[in-house]
């Protein structure tokens, strides 16, 4: 009776240590020396509470105005774990949501490691299923406050765009944006279809040094660059959709027309990671 005493408190032990929120493969990342690396920050989205508020912010505003148009909301309740291991980030309407003559307005989610976790350089990886509805994009992208400093150089703040993805094409965005958002802006960056990349779940990775930034989907290396002069101040995790009605959003460069009758649409993600190189 003692034995099996033991062996259930061994089993119970067991099951509860599967059970926190550890990733159980967070070593196994495809087509990388593990070894040099170690995991700092994570959230692998396990049961059905709501977003970590620990971990996460979750904005709410109107994120993509439109005069002419329904209106792109930020709303904290289209974030939440599905129950089954996930993030979900919502796409769906709304009804007009501020007093504007639109007839509906649009809602996704977002959340932020704002204020809570910051890093400068590592490794930083989503895995995740992109949604299937043309008219919104969703991203894993890392923001410094000050990407608006107007220098001439991104080493002071860069926002870095490890993977923009759509619901409507297989064309991935890797993007690097530095010197603000007006006629200083500067930017680089490639967008490239990689076929089946809309059926089930991919990894995206960024790899930043001091000398460059790195980009994989699924361990094979998809983009690198220096440019800006790489960001050297710390960075926060931004995982996000977003949908605007603005005529060249909705343009077949970028989002595409979002079909009302449709929504809602969902962009599920995994888990993030983030690991630091271990200096030899
Ligand atoms: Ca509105
Ligand atoms: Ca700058
Ligand atoms: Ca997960």
């Amino acid at each position: 009776m003692k034995s099996v005493t033991s062996l259930l408190s061994l089993l119970f032990l067991g099951f509860s240590l599967t059970n926190c929120d550890e990733p159980s493969d967070a070593t196994s990342v495809p087509g990388e020396v593990t070894d040099d690396w170690t995991l700092v920050w994570w959230d692998e989205f396990e049961g059905d509470g709501p977003v970590d508020a620990d971990k996460w912010d979750q904005p709410e505003f109107n994120r993509r105005n439109n005069n002419d148009g329904p209106d792109g909301w930020w709303l904290k309740e289209d974030s939440y774990h599905d129950g089954e291991g996930n993030l979900v980030i919502r796409a769906r309407l709304i009804d007009n949501h501020n007093d504007d003559n639109d007839p509906f307005d649009y809602a996704t989610g977002a959340i932020r490691s704002i204020n809570r976790f910051e890093q400068r350089y590592g490794k930083f990886e989503v895995r995740c299923q992109l949604p299937s509805l043309p008219g919104w994009w969703v991203a894993f992208w890392l923001m410094s406050p000050t990407v608006f400093i107007e220098d001439g150089s991104g080493e002071d703040g860069t926002e870095i765009d490890i993977m923009e993805g759509f619901g409507w094409t297989d064309v991935i965005h890797h993007n690097l944006h530095w010197d603000g958002y007006g006629e200083a802006h500067r930017s680089d960056g490639i967008n490239q279809p990689i076929a089946g990349i809309r059926e089930g779940f991919h990894t995206f990775t960024l790899e930043w040094s001091a000398d460059e930034y790195i980009f994989f989907v699924d361990g094979e290396e998809t983009y690198r660059s220096s440019a800006g002069g790489v960001s050297k101040v710390p960075a926060y995790v931004k995982i996000t959709g977003e949908l605007s009605t603005q005529p060249n959003m909705m343009s077949e460069w970028w989002a595409n027309e979002p079909i009302p009758s449709l929504f809602p649409d969902y962009f599920l993600v995994d888990y993030v990671r983030v690991w630091t190189k271990d200096e030899n």
